[in-house]
């Protein structure tokens, strides 16, 4: 398996532990951090992995970047980045956070335009990802048949996708 294409899973496992000394020591130390919601510009995870001695790619870096300039307006909070990290090594956790991520407006669904718009990124790091048609979605996913796609529906469905397309 290409190991660059895999980004999303780290032999290395992150601790609670390890992660509040980061969000303690490491990151205020980079120059674009903001006290009052922990976070940094999307750019500074690059130092920050080198920080902490966490091995990226390029391309995984850049699909990191991708994602909080689109997700989060361009910066990163320690919260977001805690999560993430401790899901490295944890398929479904990773999968639990991206569909979060996905529902921006918090309703706890996955419209259309959340829907369109994830797939989008998620294919651009995972070009064997087949972009899958919205009402094709609706179709797979909508288990309790209300014509809406839950945070929970949507979960089951990715991890189906998952094992379809054999990340
Ligand atoms: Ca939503
Ligand atoms: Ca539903």
């Amino acid at each position: 398996m290409d190991k660059d294409k895999n980004w999303l899973v780290s032999n290395r496992k992150f601790t609670e532990e390890e992660m509040e000394l980061y969000g303690k020591e490491i990151l205020p130390q980079l120059p674009s951090y903001r006290a009052e919601d922990r976070s940094i510009e999307s750019r500074e995870m690059i130092p920050f992995f080198k920080m902490i001695k966490w091995p990226r790619t390029d391309s995984q870096t850049s699909q990191y970047i991708l994602w909080t300039d689109k997700v989060w307006g361009g910066r990163i909070t320690f919260e977001n980045l805690r999560v993430a990290m401790l899901a490295t090594h944890d398929r479904i956790r990773y999968l639990q956070w991206i569909v979060e991520a996905l529902d921006s407006n918090g309703d706890g669904y996955i419209s259309r335009e959340e829907y369109e718009f994830g797939m989008d990124l998620m294919a651009a790091h995972e070009p064997t990802l087949a972009k899958v048609p919205y009402e094709q979605m609706v179709r797979e996913a909508d288990l309790n048949g209300d014509g809406l796609i839950n945070i929970d529906e949507m979960m089951k469905w990715l991890e189906k996708i998952d094992n379809r397309i054999q990340l």
